[in-house]
């Protein structure tokens, strides 16, 4: 609108002026107390064509173009920082075996091995004592005098004394409560196994009351108060 305005006031404008240039008087002055009403003259002849305008602005951003295709491979990265610490390795082969140790302490010298059997364990203690005596210290270690029930165990107590190269030992037998009445070490009665030797038991100088077994593997009523080596016995459950 504003730029139809201008272009109305400059068409009136122009032919006003080429009316001033054609040289008409305009009739100014013959009417000089008539009211002046200026009217647009005719249209002039078309001008001449403009020079090219300066390029338009820029148009909008356009859409997003399709993807293209994949580019080169890129140039290889510098190296990496340290990876996690793996899984601990499979174990490796055992060792060699290391050298022979020091030698132990000694044991109870008066001690010289063992024998043993599924449920018993014998032991010779090459200490001279006299049968209470050595009842106490097999008592003390939870075990009694051995007491020789069958034929095996018997066999096995002779084996042992004949080993160690002895003639005699006390095992543990007695009829200290009462004469004639021969019971093992744990106070269980005698059975129909036995071993005595023949003639024994004789109770000689009315004081046998106590049994050795010799390296024969028989056994004999002795005095009590002598003393000799002794074989000792406990129970696998106890040990
Ligand atoms: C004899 C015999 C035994 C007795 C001892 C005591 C050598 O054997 O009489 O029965 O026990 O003597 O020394
Ligand atoms: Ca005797």
């Amino acid at each position: 609108m504003k730029r139809d305005l201008v272009f109305l006031v400059t068409l009136i404008s122009l032919a006003f002026l080429s009316l001033l240039r054609s040289g008409y008087p305009q009739h100014i002055a013959e009417e000089s107390c008539s009211v002046q009403i200026l009217v647009p003259g005719l249209k002039g002849e078309a001008g001449e064509k403009g020079e090219k305008g300066a390029p338009g602005r820029p148009g909008r951003v356009g859409p997003p173009g399709e993807k293209g295709e994949m580019g080169d491979k890129g140039q290889k990265g510098s190296i990496g920082r340290h990876g996690k610490i793996g899984p601990i390795g499979s174990k490796g082969e055992k060792g060699d075996n290391g050298d022979i140790g020091p030698p132990g302490p000694n044991g109870d010298p008066a001690v010289a091995g063992v024998r043993e059997t599924d449920n018993k364990i014998y032991l010779l203690v090459k200490e001279e004592k006299r049968y209470k005596e050595a009842q106490l210290y097999c008592h003390g270690r939870g075990g009694t005098l051995s007491m020789p029930k069958d034929e095996t165990a018997n066999n096995l107590i002779a084996s042992y004394i004949n080993q160690a190269g002895l003639t005699r030992v006390f095992i543990g037998i007695n009829d200290l409560e009462k004469e004639g009445n021969f019971v093992y070490s744990d106070r269980s009665p005698m059975q129909t196994f036995n071993k005595w030797r023949s003639g024994e038991p004789n109770n000689a100088y009315d004081e046998e009351d106590c049994v050795e077994m010799v390296a024969s593997g028989g056994w004999n009523d002795v005095a009590c108060h002598i003393t000799m080596y002794f074989v000792c016995e406990f129970d696998k459950e106890n040990v």
